[in-house]
C-alpha cells in the first residue's frame, strides 16, 4: 500500500457539509452500446446530467490490466523515484500540486499529451523499463477508448440529428487531436481520528474543458457528479464499465443544449483509488463554436475561439472557476 508523504492534513481541502442530502436518482443513466436504442438514451443522458455509465463498450479487458498493472507499479515506487518523472508542468508527474494557480488534492498523478514522446520516457525511466513498454500499453488502451468515444459522438451525432455524424469524432480523430490521458492515484487517507478522511478532497470539482471525458477506475468510490438539483451524488465505482462526462466544449457545440458536468473525487479511509482519464479534445487551430444544425436560428450564446484560446485561458484558471464564462456573450 502507498501512503502519500504525510502532510498537515488540516491543510487540505475538505467538504465542510457532508450530510448525505435525499438524491433524486438511484442510480446514473447506463448506455448499452449495444443497443440500437442507445442513441435517444446517450442525448438523454447528455441533456440531464453530462454524466452517464456505458455497457458492452468492446474495450479489451487485456488493455485496461495491462495499463493498470504499470501504473499500480508506478505508483508503488519510492516517492524520491516518481518525483524524478516530475513535476507536472502540465505533463509529468504530480503530487498533491493540481494545476499551476494553487489547487491541491490528496491525489498523485501522471499526466501525459497523448502525442508527444517526452512524457512516456519520465514515466518509464522511472520503472526501469523501455519507454516503448509503457508508450504500448498507453497507445493501446487510448486507441480502444478514442475508439469508443468516436462511436458515442457518432451515435449522439445520429440522436441529435445532425449530418455528417462524424461531425464530432472526426476531431477526436484527427492525427493533430489535443488529446490529454491522466492516471490518478488517491491513496487511502487513514488519518480520520481527528478528521474524517471521507470528507477530504482527492480532487476538487471542476468540469473538464475538452469534448468529452472516458474515465475509469478500479472498485473504490469516490467520483460524485453535481446533480442539476445542487446535490452531489457518488457514482457507485464499476471496474467493468466506462464513465462519460461532456466537456466545456461539447457544451459550446451544442449552444449549452448539454452542460460540462461537474465532478470531484472523495478519499478513501481504507481504499486506493485508481482511475484512468482519457479527454478527448479538437486540434488547437479548431474553431469551438455551436454545430449549425442545433441553431434553429437562436443566436450562438458564445463568442468566437478556438480550443488554442480556450485551453490557453482554462490552463490559468483554478479548478472550481466556470472558465466558460469569460466566452459567453454578455
Ligand atoms: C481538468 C481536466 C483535466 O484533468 C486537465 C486538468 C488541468 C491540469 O490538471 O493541468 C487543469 C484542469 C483540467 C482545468 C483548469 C486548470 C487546468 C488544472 C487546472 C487548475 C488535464 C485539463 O485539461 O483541465
Amino acid at each position: 500500500m502507498v501512503v502519500l508523504t504525510k502532510p498537515a492534513i488540516t491543510h487540505f481541502p475538505i467538504v465542510k457539509n457532508s450530510f448525505k442530502s435525499p438524491s433524486y436518482i438511484n442510480d446514473i443513466p447506463v448506455i448499452d452500446l449495444s443497443k440500437a436504442n442507445s442513441k435517444n438514451l446517450i442525448v438523454n443522458a447528455c441533456e440531464e446530467f453530462g454524466f452517464f455509465k456505458v455497457i458492452n463498450h468492446d474495450v479489451p479487458m487485456e488493455f485496461i490490466s495491462k495499463l493498470e498493472s504499470e501504473a499500480v507499479k508506478f505508483f508503488s515506487s519510492p516517492l524520491s523515484e516518481k518525483l524524478k518523472a516530475g513535476p507536472a508542468d502540465p505533463f509529468g508527474y504530480g503530487n498533491k500540486k493540481i494545476g499551476q494557480n494553487g489547487d491541491i488534492g490528496w491525489v498523485e498523478y501522471i499526466l501525459l499529451s497523448t502525442n508527444s514522446e517526452f512524457n512516456y520516457q519520465k514515466f518509464a525511466s522511472v520503472l526501469g523499463v523501455n519507454p516503448e513498454n509503457i508508450r504500448a500499453a498507453v497507445n493501446d488502451y487510448v486507441s480502444s477508448v478514442k475508439k469508443m468515444s468516436c462511436e458515442i459522438l457518432e451515435k449522439l451525432a445520429e440522436g441529435l440529428k445532425i449530418q455528417p455524424t462524424n461531425v464530432l469524432s472526426k476531431l477526436l480523430m484527427d492525427e493533430k487531436s489535443d488529446s490529454v490521458f491522466r492516471l490518478n492515484h488517491y491513496p487511502p487517507c487513514p488519518d480520520i481520528q481527528e478528521f474524517n478522511a471521507k470528507n477530504l478532497i482527492g480532487f476538487g470539482e471542476h468540469t473538464d474543458p475538452q469534448i468529452m471525458s472516458i474515465l475509469r477506475s478500479n472498485n473504490t468510490s469516490g467520483l460524485q457528479i453535481l446533480l442539476k438539483n445542487g446535490n452531489w451524488f457518488s457514482v457507485p465505482s464499476d471496474q467493468n464499465s466506462f464513465f462519460v462526462n461532456v466537456g466545456d466544449s461539447l457544451q459550446v457545440m451544442t449552444n449549452g443544449r448539454f452542460k460540462s458536468v461537474k465532478h470531484r473525487v472523495l478519499t478513501n479511509s481504507v481504499k486506493s483509488r485508481l482511475s484512468m482519464i482519457y479527454f478527448g479534445g479538437p486540434p488547437l487551430s479548431e474553431k469551438i463554436a455551436p454545430l449549425p444544425s442545433l441553431m434553429e436560428g437562436k443566436d450562438s450564446l458564445y463568442k468566437e475561439f478556438t480550443w488554442f484560446e480556450y485551453k490557453k485561458s482554462a490552463y490559468k484558471t483554478r479548478l472550481a472557476d466556470n472558465r466558460l464564462v469569460l466566452f459567453e456573450k454578455s
